[in-house]
């Protein structure tokens, strides 16, 4: 196992003459193409630079025996090379600025609880992510200039700090999993194609400016513009305070025109075909939210027929909601 001392890293000033006592944890050593460092007492291994030139990283578990826990500040900052990496589940932080400027354009992190300030900040290459329900905290500005087009917050994620994925010019698409509460200010400024933003209940404060993009000093919201959601939520004051259209999600209308119908049903059933063969029919995550009516998991043949069977029943003078309906 090839594995040196590269450079040792001192804080601080040394007086001429004085004794110095290297702490083991402050030398960076190398590892393959790695330069890492020990953190919490030689417990867990830091990875802080990248001295490869390959695209696709592999950032191992262990080096000597020791996990490998973090991305250490500025580790792959403007970084040419890394364009595709994968973090083993052992990783649970990504610390500022680590990958800022650099020319990643995809990451697996599925043990990232913590993505600190501007941790992909600047990455204009960065389109595809993928994250597991750990993580937990989204700080300012962590995917500040990149170009994610539909973006999911996980229901574990607590909050999304400001500006965390301001200037995210090319973004469609924002589904937030309920388990969110505060969305930060400017949070998602500058999403001029937005179509849409799901805002599940769970959220109780929504900060200023948080979608939508300024032009000649006011806020302005893509015309189309849609925010899904729940009466009497903060993205539903947020909507009408802003003058955006709101759509109510309603159980069993999928097309959201404010009926539960045989229209309904078929693009249930379209979307269960294709999903059986080529998947060439899609819903929308807030439509297939809206498909499930039996609350099973799957969106199939039973769903459309407790749709069908309420539309012949209101169809025939039957009143009452259709959750009321479904007795859920
Ligand atoms: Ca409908
Ligand atoms: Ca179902």
């Amino acid at each position: 196992m090839k594995n040196r001392v590269l450079s040792t890293l001192i804080a601080g000033s040394i007086a001429v003459g004085a004794l110095s006592v290297m702490p083991v944890s402050a030398q960076t050593l190398v590892y393959e193409d790695f330069e890492y460092q020990y953190i919490n007492d030689l417990q867990e291994i830091e990875i802080t630079g990248y001295l490869g030139t390959d695209r696709y990283v592999d950032i191992p578990e262990t080096i000597n025996g020791v996990t490998v826990t973090s991305i250490g500040e500025s580790a792959f900052r403007e970084n040419e090379y890394a364009g595709q990496v994968i973090l083993p589940r052992t990783v649970t932080i990504i610390k500022k600025s680590a990958f800022y400027g650099s020319k990643l354009s995809s990451i697996v992190m599925k043990g990232v609880e913590t993505l600190e300030a501007h941790a992909f900040s600047g990455c204009t290459s960065l389109d595809w992510i993928y994250v597991d329900d750990k993580l937990k905290n989204i700080h300012n500005c962590a995917f500040q200039g990149t170009r994610i087009r539909d973006i999911v917050i996980p229901s574990s994620v607590e909050f999304v700090e400001q500006r965390a994925f301001n200037n995210t010019t090319g973004t469609h698409t924002v589904y937030i999993e309920d388990g969110l509460t505060e969305i930060g200010e400017e949070a998602f400024l500058s999403a001029q194609l937005l179509d849409w933003v799901y805002i599940p209940p769970s959220v109780e404060k929504i900060g200023d400016y948080a979608f939508g993009y300024f032009s000649f000093d006011h806020i302005r919201y893509n015309e189309n513009l849609i925010i899904y959601g729940h009466e009497y939520t903060a993205g539903w004051a947020y909507a009408v305070a802003n003058n955006i259209t709101f759509r109510e999600m309603v159980m069993g209308d999928v097309d959201f025109n404010g009926a539960i119908d045989s229209l309904d049903a078929s693009m249930m059933l379209s979307y269960y075909a294709s999903e059986a063969t080529n998947g060439d029919y899609d819903l929308t995550r807030v439509q297939t939210d809206c498909s499930d009516v039996n609350a099973d998991g799957e969106i199939n043949a039973l769903d459309a027929s407790e749709v069908l069977t309420y539309y012949a029943y209101t169809a025939t003078g039957g009143t009452g909601s259709f959750t009321d309906y479904l007795g859920l």
